[in-house]
């Protein structure tokens, strides 16, 4: 059964971690929302229209439209999903205690503060013109980063990254993953990692959210 939801529209790339992040909350939460895909190749996100939904030209962005029409803007996924958590409590993706949720949040922040920000398209052209330097500077952070997430589940962990309930950490972790097998990291060293990949994909949000289901068909 849906929830009955404000008229929420969602600006995302089909490949893009953080929007990934977003969607898969809101299928999670079961919440209704309009899908509008902006390309990252094509110079869609750096125009005018969508720098001004979010100046800097990244997805995701959430656009919330009142009863009589004002739009309202929403940029980063954290922001959003914060948001949603507080507005939809069904599902709630900080479970537990302060603690707890504390700790979604700092393993949460290992990808969406200090890993996704710097194998991001936009540093990955600025640090090199090179596509196979560009992989290696990618390569090294997600590997970095997914070690450091590794060490900080491994003695929290349950089914998912905090005990046993599905959270915002796995909502970060899941989509850098994917991103790791894009770039060619292995994640042979990271058997906690492996098993919180694997519970994941038990849940149907998974695949109805995953970046398959999103890549455009031309
Ligand atoms: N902190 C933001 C980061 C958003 C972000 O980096 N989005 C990427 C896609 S995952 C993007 O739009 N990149 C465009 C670019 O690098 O030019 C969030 O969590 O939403």
């Amino acid at each position: 059964m849906s929830v009955p939801a404000p008229r929420l529209k969602l600006y995302h790339y089909w490949r893009s971690s953080c929007s990934w992040r977003v969607r898969w909350a809101l299928d999670f939460k079961d919440i209704g929302v309009e899908l509008q895909h902006v390309s990252l190749l094509d110079g869609e996100s750096e125009s005018e229209s969508h720098r001004s939904r979010n100046p800097l030209g990244y997805v995701p962005v959430l656009e919330r439209l009142d009863l009589v029409g004002n739009q309202r803007f929403l940029s980063d996924s954290t922001a959003i999903v914060n948001w949603l958590d507080e507005a939809f409590p069904n599902a709630s993706l900080f479970p537990g205690d302060s603690w707890n949720r504390a700790r979604v949040r700092s393993l949460a922040g290992i990808i969406s503060s200090d890993t996704q920000p710097v194998q991001n398209l936009n540093v990955l052209h600025r640090h090199s013109g090179d596509p196979a330097e560009q992989k290696r500077w990618a390569q090294e952070f997600i590997h970095q980063g997914l070690a450091a997430f590794e060490r900080a589940a491994a003695p929290v962990a349950g089914r998912f990254s905090v005990g046993n309930d599905f959270s915002w950490a796995d909502l970060c972790l899941i989509p850098q993953c994917y991103n790791a097998d894009r770039f060619g990291v292995a994640l042979d060293d990271f058997p906690t990692i492996r098993m919180i990949v694997a519970e994941a994909q038990s849940l149907e949000s998974h695949h109805s959210s995953h970046p398959s289901r999103y890549e455009p068909q031309n």
